[in-house]
């Protein structure tokens, strides 16, 4: 579905349980995420296979050197992703190498992150570290879907930023509400793969979305 708000985040490390997957529901999602679990199991190559259904989000959330960052940002990028997520905090020179490394595929940087005990040390900076993101030609920021608070706060001031929001069911966010609060897309994992039927559970949020005026262009 071409104005889904959906990324589905497959954490599965089966290749064919997947890949199967990936080809039942592409037609209905905006992406699929995947992240580190997937890309160990199933090998680099899984990012080519699923870049044959979807758009491809490769969260690998880089914190390295400059120098191991664009290395990592660029294999991602040559495998096919549509999209990158990196960490802000190590600084504006490891941003810059992402975004050099990555070669047009689109760099989302992370200002704030869903687990509880992220607001002790990282949630506090996501100004700072959202500036740094806007001077250094990222496409998207991640932001919780279980803290709308915070989330009401990055939105005003994401400018043309785009927001992508993990955090909702499992981590207690709620999607709709998210969306209302000004994520672009809601990022979920264990709802959608664990849901009893992964088609019906996107089939009845796309609608949800529509019934409330929330499917984007
Ligand atoms: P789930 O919907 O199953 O909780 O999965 C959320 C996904 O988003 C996981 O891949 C997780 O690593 C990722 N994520 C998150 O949950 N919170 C963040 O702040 C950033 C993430 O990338």
């Amino acid at each position: 579905m071409k104005n889904s708000r959906i990324i589905a985040s497959l954490d599965l490390v089966d290749p064919k349980e997947i890949l199967d997957l990936a080809e039942k529901i592409s037609g209905e999602i905006f992406a699929i995420k995947i992240n580190w679990p997937t890309i160990m199991s199933c090998g680099v190559e899984i990012i080519d296979h699923l870049s044959n259904y979807s758009k491809v989000i490769c969260d690998l959330k880089i914190a390295d050197i400059p120098y191991t960052n664009e290395k990592i940002a660029n294999i991602a990028s040559g495998h096919g992703a549509w999209g990158i997520i990196s960490h802000i905090f190590p600084g504006e020179d490891s941003l810059k190498a992402v975004v050099k490394g990555a070669m047009g595929t689109k760099v989302f940087g992370v200002v704030s992150m869903s687990n509880p005990d992220s607001e002790h040390l990282l949630n506090g900076n996501w100004q700072t570290m959202m500036r740094i993101g806007k001077t250094n030609g990222i496409y998207g920021i991640v932001a919780p879907a279980n803290n709308q608070d915070l989330l009401i706060k990055i939105k005003k001031e994401a400018g043309n930023l785009k927001i992508i929001s993990p955090g909702s069911i499992f981590q207690g966010g709620d999607p709709l509400l998210t969306l209302e609060n000004g994520a672009d897309y809601v990022i979920i994992g264990r709802g959608i793969y664990e849901s009893k039927d992964p088609v019906e559970f996107i089939n009845n949020f796309n609608e949800l979305c529509k019934r409330n005026n929330l499917l984007g262009e």
